[in-house]
C-alpha cells in the first residue's frame, strides 16, 4: 500500500505508520456469559481483558449493547451497569487504551469520565445527545455505517451501489461531525459490516476497501467471527470461523485498514506480523533493490 497512513495521533491513541492495529472485542452481555449475575459477568470479563493484555492487544473495546442481527435494545440503566465497573476496572489499573461500544449519549459521557479513549458506535453518533457528547468529550470516535436496526437490519437489505452508498453516508457523518467541532485527526470510519448487509454486499465492501482507505480518515474493519464468513464457509458455526476471521483481518490490513476488531487477537497479531514483514520487506526493497 502506497496511500497507508503516516503514523497518526488520533485523540489519546497513537497509530504507527503502516501498521494495522488489533482491537479486541469484550462483551459484557448476558448472552456471553450465560450464568448471569452481575460480579459472574464483570469477573470474566475482566479476566478475558487481561487475557487480551497478555496477547499484545493494542484496543479493548467494551460493549454492553449486542448489535448482532435480531438483537433487541437495551436501556441505557442496564448498559451503564454492565460496561461501567469493567471500564472503570480496566482504566484504573491498566494502561491499554479503552473504546466503549455504545450508541447512547449518556454511557458515552460516563465511560469517557472513567478514561475511555474511543467512541465506538455503530449508529455514527446518530442518537440524541451522542454529536454533543462526542464532541464535547475531546476522545476519537469511530463512525460506522448500519442500515436499519439491528432487529430487522437482515430483512432484505437493498443498495444500488452498497460501496458508493455507504461511502457517502460516512462521509456526510464525517461532515456533520466536524460542523459539530470534532476534528478529522479524531475520527475513524467503518463500513460496518454485517450490518444490513448480504452476503455479496459485505463481499463488495471488502474488495472495496481501499476505497475507504483513499479518504484519508482511517478505517476500523470488524468482520471476525460474522455471519458473512459461515455462509462463504456453507454454515460453519460461530466457533469454527476463526480461519476465515483471520483471513478477512490480513486481506483488510492489506488494504490499508488501521485497525481489525477481533475475537482471536493471538492468532490476528500473528498473521497481521506476516503483512507487516512484507512492508518493511518492501521498504527495504526500495531502498536497496
Ligand atoms: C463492527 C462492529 C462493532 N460489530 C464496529 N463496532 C459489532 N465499529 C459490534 C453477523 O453478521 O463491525 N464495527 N460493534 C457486532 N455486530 C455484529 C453484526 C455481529 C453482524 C455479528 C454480525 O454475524
Amino acid at each position: 500500500m502506497d496511500d497507508v497512513h503516516p503514523g497518526l495521533q488520533l485523540g489519546d491513541i497513537r497509530l504507527e505508520a503502516g501498521r494495522c492495529h488489533v482491537m479486541g472485542i469484550l462483551n459484557v452481555t448476558p448472552d456471553s456469559f450465560s450464568d448471569g449475575g452481575r460480579f459472574a459477568v464483570r469477573d470474566a470479563a475482566l479476566r478475558h481483558a487481561e487475557a487480551m493484555i497478555d496477547e499484545g492487544v493494542d484496543i479493548i473495546d467494551v460493549g454492553g449493547e449486542s448489535t448482532r442481527p435480531g438483537a433487541e435494545p437495551v436501556s441505557a440503566d442496564e448498559e451503564l451497569a454492565r460496561v461501567m465497573p469493567v471500564i472503570e476496572e480496566l482504566c484504573a489499573n491498566h494502561e491499554i487504551p479503552v473504546s466503549v461500544d455504545t450508541s447512547k449519549a449518556e454511557v458515552m459521557r460516563a465511560a469517557v469520565d472513567a478514561g475511555a479513549v474511543m467512541i465506538n458506535d455503530v449508529r455514527a453518533l446518530r442518537e440524541p445527545g451522542a454529536l454533543d457528547v462526542a464532541a464535547a468529550s475531546g476522545v476519537a470516535v469511530c463512525l460506522m455505517h448500519m442500515l436499519g436496526e439491528p432487529r430487522t437490519m437482515q430483512n432484505d437489505p437493498r443498495y444500488d451501489d452498497v460501496v458508493g452508498e455507504v461511502l457517502n453516508f460516512l462521509q456526510q457523518r464525517v461532515e456533520v461531525c466536524r460542523a459539530a467541532g470534532i476534528d478529522r485527526t479524531r475520527i475513524v470510519i467503518d463500513p460496518g459490516f454485517g450490518f444490513g448487509k448480504t452476503l455479496v454486499q459485505n463481499l463488495r465492501l471488502l474488495a472495496s476497501l481501499d476505497r475507504f482507505v483513499a479518504t484519508g480518515l482511517p478505517v476500523l474493519a470488524g468482520i471476525s467471527r460474522k455471519r458473512m464468513l459461515g455462509e462463504i464457509l456453507h454454515g460453519a458455526d460461530v466457533n469454527h470461523r476463526l480461519y476465515a476471521s483471520v483471513s478477512a483481518a490480513v486481506i483488510s490490513a492489506q488494504a490499508g485498514v488501521a485497525i481489525v476488531r477481533v475475537h482471536d487477537v493471538a492468532a490476528t497479531l500473528d498473521a497481521l506480523k506476516v503483512v507487516e514483514a512484507l512492508r518493511e520487506q518492501e521498504a527495504v526493497g526500495d531502498a536497496q533493490a
